[in-house]
């Protein structure tokens, strides 16, 4: 049976929306429709239907067709499959009503963005859509899509050109502006995007950096739901199970948590009423996070991947690994952390072991390894510079950033981990071939890469001994 709305009423063993799709209306654009997306915003997103149905989501996807391709012809319906241990929940999601793609309705795309009825415009983009140079916290000006954007503004390619060109056509028809909503692993996710549409602004028009400065919003979120790739046996399950079609379903865990910073400049949906935790500063959940969850993520699969594992629950049970991570959590990125007293760091730490553990998410380390060079900063480096700082040990951190090189020098064409797929792709590969199989060199060439470890970092001969320490055991 396909998925479409005109087959609701046929649908078994699933549950459909409660809410009248013909009646929703649409309040949110949403930059990068992927997994991520369907499996978290969108599904909190319909929740909030049921009360409030003027906040529907029209997805953009930035670059490939794929996701509206599979979801406009089922009338952007998919299902959420969440799975705990061998049992599966499935929901069928009508949060999004239509995917449109970038590159080619561009115009569409920004009508809509430009509709005063949208009141918010939210991302998950990944760390690399912003084009924000992190080592020097300011945009990429550089970056090949913004060099493009900026010299024809009117048809932009990348997310901050398209927010941008929007928020101009709102401030000239007077629509006012929309608050703009970073849901990626990024932290201060909110402060950055709103630095690099003001300085792509500042770029373009005199009149707009200034309006964007005193009426856009840019709260910070921080976002938490394991969103594994969806494969052929998902589908296959949700066929058996439920005798639906769907092109693309979503596959996740039960637990899902987003903590948002209330500052929404254009009204807001109800959050509160779907357990989003509506905070006046984001940043102590947003750390543990980032450091706790993506941290142990990231070391996980690049020694994960070295030990010959491919998924998250078998790294999580190689008892070498698992010591590793619970250490490293406990002695080394717990002191950083700066929670309510309240707080118990304790039985978060434990909660995420047995999210690691959940057999239902077949979570390939290889997804996670992707895009290192972007990650590294946020999910360990910074806890580095705090442990630095306060004089303390760091060996189990830096043990993930040793993995990481290594991962790196066994990337590449022909390699064991296959072509890296990373941004700094071209000058990490270079490193690898210049070092020529010879690890400590590697280290010292990428360490000089100040996108990834900043000018501290790079000149600090405590963190290079310790790194080259790792590397050698
Ligand atoms: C993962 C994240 O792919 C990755 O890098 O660490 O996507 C992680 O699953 C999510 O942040 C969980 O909220």
């Amino acid at each position: 049976m396909k998925l479409t709305q005109s087959n609701f009423a046929t649908l078994k063993n699933v549950q459909t929306p409660n809410y009248d799709r013909d009646a929703i209306r649409s309040g949110i654009v949403h930059l990068g429709v992927g997994a991520f997306h369907r499996g978290h915003q969108a599904a909190f997103i319909d929740d909030i239907l049921t009360d409030e149905p003027t906040w529907g989501i029209v997805g953009a996807s930035l670059r490939s067709a794929s996701t509206a391709d599979a979801l406009n012809p089922q009338d952007g319906l998919y299902s959420l499959m969440v799975k705990e241990g061998n049992s599966t929940h499935i929901r069928v999601m009508g949060s999004l009503s239509r995917v449109l793609v970038a590159p080619v309705e561009r115009e569409a795309l920004l009508a809509t963005m430009a509709d005063p009825q949208i009141k918010i415009v939210s991302l998950t983009i990944t760390e690399k859509g912003y084009c924000y140079d992190a080592a020097q916290d300011r945009l990429n000006k550089s970056h090949p899509d913004i060099v493009k954007d900026l010299a024809n503004s009117r048809e932009p390619i990348s997310a901050p050109g398209l927010i941008v060109e929007a928020l101009r056509r709102r401030m000239e028809s007077g629509a006012g502006p929309f608050t703009v909503l970073s849901c990626d692993n990024l932290p201060s996710n909110g402060r950055v995007v709103q630095k690099i549409i003001i300085e792509f602004a500042h770029l373009l028009d005199e009149k707009l950096a200034p309006w964007i400065e005193e009426n856009v919003t840019c709260p910070t979120t921080m976002v938490d739901r394991i969103v594994p790739a969806t494969t052929d046996a998902d589908r296959a399950l949700l066929k058996s199970t439920t005798d639906i079609e769907d092109q693309w379903p979503i596959v996740t865990e039960p637990f899902r948590q987003w903590v948002i910073e209330d500052n929404f400049c254009a009204g807001r949906p109800s959050f509160e009423s779907v357990g989003v935790e509506m905070v006046a500063d984001v940043t102590p959940f947003e750390h543990m996070k980032l450091r706790m969850l993506n941290g142990s993520h990231s070391f996980l699969a690049y020694a994960g991947l070295l030990k010959g594992h491919e998924f998250v629950a078998e790294a999580i049970a190689d008892d070498e690994l698992r010591t590793h991570v619970l250490i490293m959590m406990t002695d080394e990125i717990m002191p950083t952390l700066d929670l309510p007293d309240s707080f118990d760091l304790h039985a978060y730490r434990d909660e995420l072991i047995e999210r690691f553990e959940n057999p239902g998410m077949a979570h390939k380390l290889a997804q996670i390894a992707m895009d290192g060079s972007q990650k590294l900063p946020q999910r360990l480096l910074n806890t580095i510079r705090d442990r630095m700082a306060a004089n303390q040990p760091f060996g189990h951190l830096i043990k993930a950033v040793a993995a990481w090189v290594k991962f790196v020098s066994q990337s590449g064409e022909g390699q064991t981990f296959g072509p890296l797929n990373d941004p700094m792709r071209q000058a990490l590969e270079q490193d690898v071939r210049t070092a020529n199989g010879d690890l400590q060199h590697l280290a010292e060439l990428v360490l000089a890469r100040q996108e990834i470890f900043g000018a501290d970092l790079s000149q600090s001969d405590i963190f290079r001994n310790a790194l080259l320490e790792k590397i050698k055991a």
